[in-house]
């Protein structure tokens, strides 16, 4: 096991890192740009280290001074957290030549999911069910034509470097069709330095559904069943629950096994999440994300597992401390994301932090980098705290969350707040009745946003 690792993030994730590391006995090195000096995770950490200044390109996102922070140090391992080079293959590599473990999937792995055609490729020779959609890259226009004309509108045409939402266009009609592959093409190469896209059948009123997966980089996989993340504004997800209010057992346990009979083929290593669309009771893969994701806790919450245990266990060559009979679940489980977001227009609200008081009790958790008198820095992500609740079935869970929110206070700054309470009281988010554009809908009705 390793004696000391160093975690390439800030905010709430690092803490979570910081947190296993103590648990298991391991030191924990922070790293920080000069905006985030004051930071939590710096005071967490045992140790720190300064590695450029406020903008993360200059700062997190520095793999020499990631990498001279590690040989300063003496940290064996590397955590990056969710974001900034959590997904980045080269940066692996790197790690990797310097003798050192990256505490996540192979640089190969990585690469194969980053790029969405192989991604997809990948999955369907593994046996997952994958969007219907053109073989591979779509070259021009009249290809494009041919292939709409084929899987038959609406078709969506897709970044292949691209995933989260980024460089993605609509036709419904072949009227449509050579603007939407144009702007999609130059979407793509502005975004990506890419303009190689793909296209799909376009899914009208899909769930957004991912199943959570482990490997042990050994040919061994398992599932953590799936969470919805169907709740979301401009691809940022807000709301999201383990298991799926719409799947039953006997789906979740047949999509499961699909998933980790297919990370257990690819000798994947860590922690995964295979995304789906979900619709007329089928899935659909779309992409593949090889990181730990923002809202792992409620899958924690319902399996009684720590995942980043897990993925320091399985980088430093263990096994999994689990087996897939061990997987029960229980209960049920709700996050919501609170940003430093003004509404109705989710504008960033950078600021200091006048009064904050984190809520508790059963089946509450907070995890927050904030403390009375803070600084947001502007910066970074607006994501300032995660309220994850855990009760024994659905409607507990939400009665659980409401009365969390009550309790929580975070003065000085606006946050999000507000939005899950008025969630909270639809007949539509109390009954599980939602689809992916169920919020963006909502939110033009009620807050005109
Ligand atoms: C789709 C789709 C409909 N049909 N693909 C958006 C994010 C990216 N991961 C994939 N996305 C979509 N792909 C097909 N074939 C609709 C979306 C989509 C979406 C997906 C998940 C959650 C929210 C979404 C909001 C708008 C569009």
């Amino acid at each position: 096991m390793f004696d000391k690792i160093l975690i390439a993030n800030r905010g709430e994730i690092a803490l979570r890192v910081i947190r296993a590391c103590r648990e298991m006995g391991i030191k924990s090195v922070a790293v920080h740009s000069t905006a985030d000096a004051d930071a939590m995770h710096v005071r967490m950490a045992d140790e720190s280290v300064c590695i450029g200044p406020p903008s993360g390109a200059q700062s997190y996102l520095s793999i020499p001074a990631i990498i001279s922070a590690c040989e300063i140090t003496g940290a064996q391992a590397v955590h990056p957290g969710y974001g900034f080079l959590s997904e980045n293959a080269n940066f692996v590599q790197i790690i990797e030549d310097h003798g050192l473990t990256f505490i996540g999937p192979s640089a190969q792995d990585i690469r194969t999911m980053g790029d969405k055609i192989t991604a997809k490729e990948t999955a369907q020779r593994l046996g997952i069910p994958v969007v219907p959609g053109s073989e591979g890259g779509v070259p021009d226009v009249e290809s494009a034509r041919k292939a709409a004309a084929d899987m038959g509108y609406p078709v969506i045409i897709k970044a292949t470097a691209g995933g989260g939402g980024r460089g993605m266009k609509v036709a419904t009609s072949a009227a449509d069709i050579d603007v939407a592959f144009s702007t999609a093409r130059s979407e793509a190469k502005a975004a990506f330095g890419n303009d190689e896209v793909y296209m799909e059948k376009y899914l009208q009123k899909p769930r957004h559904i991912e199943v959570q997966v482990f490997g042990d980089g050994k040919g061994n996989g398992v599932h953590l069943a799936e969470r919805d993340c169907s709740l979301q504004r401009r691809h940022q997800k807000v709301f999201e629950e383990a298991p799926g209010p719409c799947i039953s057992p006997e789906e979740r346990a047949r999509i499961g096994k699909i998933c980790a009979d297919a990370v257990g083929e690819m000798g994947y290593s860590g922690a995964g999440t295979v995304e789906f669309l979900y619709e007329d009771g089928e899935f659909f893969f779309i992409e593949m994300n090889t990181r730990l994701q923002v809202e792992h806790p409620v899958t924690e919450a319902i399996f009684g597992v720590d995942l980043v245990r897990e993925q320091i266990r399985v980088a430093a060559g263990q096994p999994l401390s689990f087996t897939q009979d061990d997987l029960v679940i229980n209960g049920h489980s709700i996050e919501v994301r609170i940003n430093a977001e003004k509404l109705p227009n989710f504008s960033p609200c950078p600021g200091k932090i006048t009064a904050y008081h984190a809520p508790g009790g059963l089946g509450v958790r907070m995890d927050s980098a904030l403390y009375d008198g803070y600084s947001i820095p502007p910066y970074y992500d607006s994501l300032i705290g995660k309220l994850i609740v855990h009760g024994r079935d659905r409607p507990e869970a939400l009665a659980r969350l409401s009365r969390a929110l009550g309790e929580l206070i975070v003065d000085g700054i606006d946050t999000t707040v507000p939005l899950f309470h008025a969630l909270l009281a639809e007949p539509d988010v109390q009954s599980g009745d939602y689809g992916i554009h169920w919020l963006e809908r909502w939110l033009e009705e009620n807050l005109g946003g």
